[in-house]
Order: structure tokens, then sequence, then C-alpha cells
């Protein structure tokens, strides 16, 4: 095989985020996050769990930490829980509790040799944002973006140099308001199981108050911090691929549509200031419009661009043919059904979670796709990872190892090619609470045992840890 070097200052790294880790939800003056009230609803989470523990990172992050520096990272992806901070949103006082909790974090982290890999909003809001004016569906939650984004680079700037404003956006926006399966639970047809009944734009309305709040915040950054901190700011996507299911024009079509409704739907609009033309022509005047003002923020409105990259689907075209019921393929998805098989066959190969088929292809594709894009602008992978369905212990993770490994080639043939890309991060470290699925699947490089929070690990922890030792000693030589 040729040899293939990483830059030195590529960053290795795994990814958590607050809800998901730390627990501890009401301890040192946290208020209740809207996870915290969703999780409460029954039905909502396959297990009926929440995160009210989690794996109780809160205040077992130094062994964590450990654990981590023992891998050999470079870096810690981690989220900050705004209830921590801003229990009240702008409605109220700073949470000095909550930011000496994070100093203690980000010092941790740097003590033991890595890199903080901070992102602001991980999905969890405090929920008085969700009571006072329903959040992400109203242009005042920028307001209170900003104020956070503001507070945590005041206490903790000096030391992070690297900011996300927000972890998936995409997912986060289409779950909440199009399938109703996040909070505050809005759906609109053909999705059931949701509290309210809402119309099929909310999704593009929550969208567009994240655009706005991020480059808000990110123009915030830029004028009063930057200069100063040296650090870097960008957006993290879900970058699911999209294949196209044949090789009609129509499909190829599809599938490039697929994509504008769901990866450039947010980066084109930062990057270049305007939606994708496959939505501004299928939306027509219901997608929302930039202001003057907004325009003036959003020229290359991020430093780098953070890929989530687990797998892809088929994409089929149904703009001038017949839409088949519950694959998507409404005009709020570009017309584009969505399939995770053909003919039987799925892209790739199928794993025990519904959503995940095996797909390395899919890591190179989506590179080299944002890389044309995107030109210069730096690429993380910020997460990438197997997870299976499974109750047992499962140490002997083969399938685990097989698939970062499978990625780890694809990403290496992008770079070779000519991608961006200055950092990988896997999900996860630990087992830990997967949303909707509670604690019932698990993308830890490490078994947690759920009743007594005790860390085992994989055979792919020492995987991960030799492939960093072996491709850091090839970028010395
Ligand atoms: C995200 C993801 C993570 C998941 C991981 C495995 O939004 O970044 O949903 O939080 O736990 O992708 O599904």
């Amino acid at each position: 095989e040729e040899k293939f070097h990483f830059p030195k200052d590529f960053l290795f790294g795994t990814a958590s985020s607050a809800y998901q880790y730390e627990g501890a939800y009401l301890t040192d003056g946290k208020s209740l996050s809207n996870w915290d009230v969703f999780t409460e609803i029954p039905g909502k989470i396959e297990d009926g769990s929440n995160g009210k523990v989690a794996i109780d990172h809160y205040h077992r992050y130094p062994g964590d930490l450990d654990l981590l520096k023992d891998l050999g990272v470079d870096s810690y992806r981690f989220s900050l829980s705004w209830a921590r901070i801003l229990p009240r949103g702008r409605f109220g006082d700073v949470n000095m509790e909550g930011i000496n909790h994070y100093n203690r974090v980000i010092n941790a982290v740097l003590e033991r040799g890595m890199e903080p890999f901070v992102t602001l909003t991980h999905y969890d809001i405090p929920q008085e944002l969700e009571v006072r004016y329903r959040s992400w569906l109203s242009p005042q939650i920028r307001e209170d973006f900003v104020h956070y984004a503001e507070i945590c680079f005041q206490y903790f700037g000096d030391r992070v140099k690297f900011w996300t404003t927000f972890n998936e956006p995409n997912v986060q926006v289409l779950n909440s308001y199009r399938t109703g399966e996040y909070p505050p639970s809005r759906c609109s047809k053909p999705f059931g199981n949701c509290t309210r009944g809402n119309s099929d734009i909310e999704p593009l309305v929550a969208a567009h108050n994240i655009i706005r709040s991020h480059l808000a915040a990110v123009y915030t950054y830029r004028m009063k911090y930057q200069e100063e901190q040296r650090g870097k700011i960008g957006l993290v996507m879900s970058a699911n691929w999209f294949e196209p299911v044949s090789d009609s024009l129509a499909d190829r079509l599809a599938a490039e549509r697929a994509l504008a409704f769901y990866l450039t739907w947010f980066l084109d609009p930062v990057v270049y200031g305007r939606y994708p033309k496959e939505m501004q022509e299928i939306l027509g005047e219901d997608l929302p419009e930039f202001t003057k003002d907004d325009l003036k923020l959003s020229k290359n409105g991020l430093d780098y661009i953070g890929i989530n990259q687990y797998t892809g689907r088929y994409a089929k075209d149904c703009l001038h043919s017949a839409c088949e019921p519950g694959k998507g393929g409404s005009r709020v998805e570009g017309f584009v059904n969505n399939h995770a098989l053909k003919d039987g066959l799925a892209l790739g190969e199928p794993t025990s979670i519904s959503w995940l088929n095996v797909y390395p292809q899919g890591m190179e594709k989506v590179l080299m796709y944002a890389t044309e894009r995107y030109k210069n602008i730096p690429l993380y992978v910020t997460e990438n990872g197997y997870g299976e369905n499974s109750t047992g212990a499962l140490l002997n993770d083969h399938r685990r190892i097989k698939y970062m490994s499978s990625y780890l080639d694809a990403l290496k043939r992008a770079m070779r090619k000519g991608a961006h890309v200055r950092g990988y991060f896997t999900w996860s470290l630990l087992d830990n609470f997967e949303w909707v699925y509670g604690y019932t699947l698990r993308f830890g490089l490490y078994h947690v045992d759920f009743d007594t929070l005790e860390r085992t690990p994989r055979l792919s922890a020492s995987w991960y840890k030799n492939f960093i030792v072996k491709n850091r000693a090839q970028s010395k030589d």
C-alpha cells in the first residue's frame, strides 16, 4: 500500500455530549433542560430511561479523561450543558458552579496533554427557552444563543481553541419538528406520535433561526475574541451519504437534492449566504429569506466544517414518479425517497441498528463532495463509530474494529485525493445514553455497566490506541 502521512497537526480523538454522558441533572444549580422534561413523557424513550444519571461523567470525568490519555488521543470533543451555565437563559444569572465545573474539566483535559474541542449546543437547551417562546421556532433564540456563546468565550476561550456552535442541527430540526422524535416533539404528516400537529415548514423555520444564531455567534467571536484567543469556530453536520438508486439522470439529481435538503441546507447559507438552489426551486416562498444584515455576517461564516459520517442511503427520484409512502419524498425532503435497501439489499452491510449500514465509501465520497463544494475550508470528521443493539457485554468487538478500520482507510483515500481533513473523532469513548434508544445501543470503545457504572475496555480501545501510535509514527518519518 502506498505510504500515507497524516499532517502533523492532525487530531485523533473521541466525541461525547453533555446530556448523553454527564447525568447530575439537577446538581450545582443546573436547571431542567428540554431533554430532562421530554424523557419524562411515557413512550418517548425505548427503554423508558433518561439522562438523570447517564454515565455520571459529571463526577467521573477525571477517571474518564485518564482513559482517554491512556488511549493516546490528541483531543476530547464534548459539549457544554447550556442549562448548567445559564439555567434561565438570558432571563437569569450565570451559574458560577456550572462555570467552575467546566473550568475544571477543561483544565483536566489540558493537563493530560489533550486539546478540548467544545460544542456549545448538542441538542439540550434550558427548558425555560422552550416555555417562554418555543425556542428554535422563534427569532428570539438568537439573542439567547449569542449571550450564552459570549459567556463561554469569556470564561473558557483563553484555553478552548476549537468551538462548535451546533451539533447536527439538520438532525435536530428534522427530529424535533418533522418526525416528532425529539423535544418538543412536533411533527407533520405523514409522521405520527406528536403531542401537537404542525405545518411542514417548521423544520425550515427552526433551521433558519439556527443558521442566524450560528452566524451571529461567529460574528461576535470574530469581532471581540478571536484575535486575542486565536481559536477556530465551526459547525458540525450529520453527513450521511446518498447514493443514487440507479444510474438514471433523475436518480442522480435526486441524490444531489437529498444532500441539498440535508447537508448543504445549513452549510451553503453559512459559507455562501444562500440556500442551495434545489431548495429554492422546490420550496419557493416557504424558504425563509436572509436579511441584508444576515448576509453581512455570512461570507465564510465558519473556520472549519465538522462532518459526522456513519452511513449512507439510496436516493430515488419522486419528483417525476410517484413517491413511495413511508420513505420520505415530500417537498420538504426535496421529493426524494430514502431507501436503506435496493432489491432487498442494503447500501453496504446492515448492522443490528436500523439506521446504520456499513458503507465506508460514503466517508470518502462525502469528504470529496465537501472539499469540492467548500474549497479550502478545513474538515474535521467530528463523529464516526459503530454501535450494537445488545444488552450483552460484547467486549470482543471485532465488528467495531472492522468498521473503524474500513472508514479510516476511506478517510485516507480522500486525503490522498486532496480532502483537507484535519481530525478524526470516534463516537464514543464510553457506552452512553443514545437519545430515543435509551441505553439499548452501545457505541463505546469501553463497555459501561449501567448499574454499577463500571468501565471496561473492549478490544477496540487497544486497537484505536495502536492505530494512533502507528499513524503518528508515520507522520514523523
Ligand atoms: C449526534 C449523534 C450522537 C449519537 C451518535 C450515535 O447528534 O452527534 O446523534 O449524539 O449518539 O451519533 O448515534
